[in-house]
C-alpha cells in the first residue's frame, strides 16, 4: 500500500529535518556542557535522543508502507550561542517551523487522499504542542534566571533531572 511518490519524497525530508533537529540539539548540548551547565546540557542531550526517535517513527512509517526510504545529507548545525537563553529562543524557533512542516505533510497526505498517512501524523501534530509549550517554557525560565549566578545553578540542577523514555509513536516497534 505505497503513499506514491509526492507523499514518500516529502516524508523523506521531514525525516532529514528531524535528524537536523537532533543534530541541532547535540550541538546545544554540547556547547551547554561547555559552558559548565551539566544540567541544561542533558536537557538537550534527551531532546536529541527524541528527535532521533522521531525520524525513526518516520522511517519505520515509509518501510511499513513499502514506499522507498531515501537518506539525505545532514546540514551541519551551528556550535556556538550567546548565552544558554539565545540557546532556548533558537531552539522554541525551530520547533515553530517544524510544527509548520508538519502541518504541510498533513496537509498533503489530506490532499493525496491518503487517510492512514494524515492518521498516523497526528502523533506528530501533538508532539509539536508539546515540543512548543516545553519550549516557550524553556525561554521563561532562561529568561527569568538572567545573569544571576544562583538562579542559573538552581535552574540547571532542575535541567538534569530530566530523563529520557522513548515516544511511542505508531508502528515504531
Ligand atoms: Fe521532532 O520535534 Fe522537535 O524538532
Amino acid at each position: 500500500m505505497n503513499m506514491g511518490t509526492k507523499l514518500a519524497k516529502a516524508f523523506n525530508e521531514q525525516i532529514n529535518r528531524e535528524y537536523y533537529s537532533a543534530f541541532l540539539y547535540l550541538a546545544m548540548s554540547a556547547w551547554l556542557n561547555e559552558q559548565d551547565l551539566p544540567g541544561a546540557a542533558k536537557w538537550m542531550y534527551v531532546q536529541y535522543q527524541e528527535e532521533l526517535v522521531h525520524a525513526q517513527g518516520l522511517v519505520k512509517y515509509l518501510m511499513l508502507r513499502g514506499d522507498k526510504v531515501d537518506l539525505m545529507p545532514i546540514e551541519a548545525p551551528k556550535k556556538e550561542w550567546t548565552s544558554p537563553l539565545n540557546a532556548f529562543e533558537e531552539a522554541l524557533e525551530h520547533e515553530r517551523q517544524v510544527t509548520k512542516w508538519i502541518d504541510d505533510l498533513a496537509k498533503m497526505a489530506e490532499e493525496e487522499g491518503d487517510r492512514a498517512a494524515r492518521l498516523f501524523l497526528d502523533w506528530y501534530i501533538l508532539e509539536q504542542v508539546e515540543e512548543e509549550a516545553n519550549g516557550e517554557e524553556n525561554v521563561v525560565l532562561w529568561g527569568r534566571a538572567g545573569d544571576a549566578p544562583s538562579g542559573i545553578m538552581m535552574l540547571d540542577v532542575h535541567y538534569g533531572q530530566r530523563g529520557f523514555s522513548p515516544d511511542e509513536i505508531p508502528h515504531l516497534d
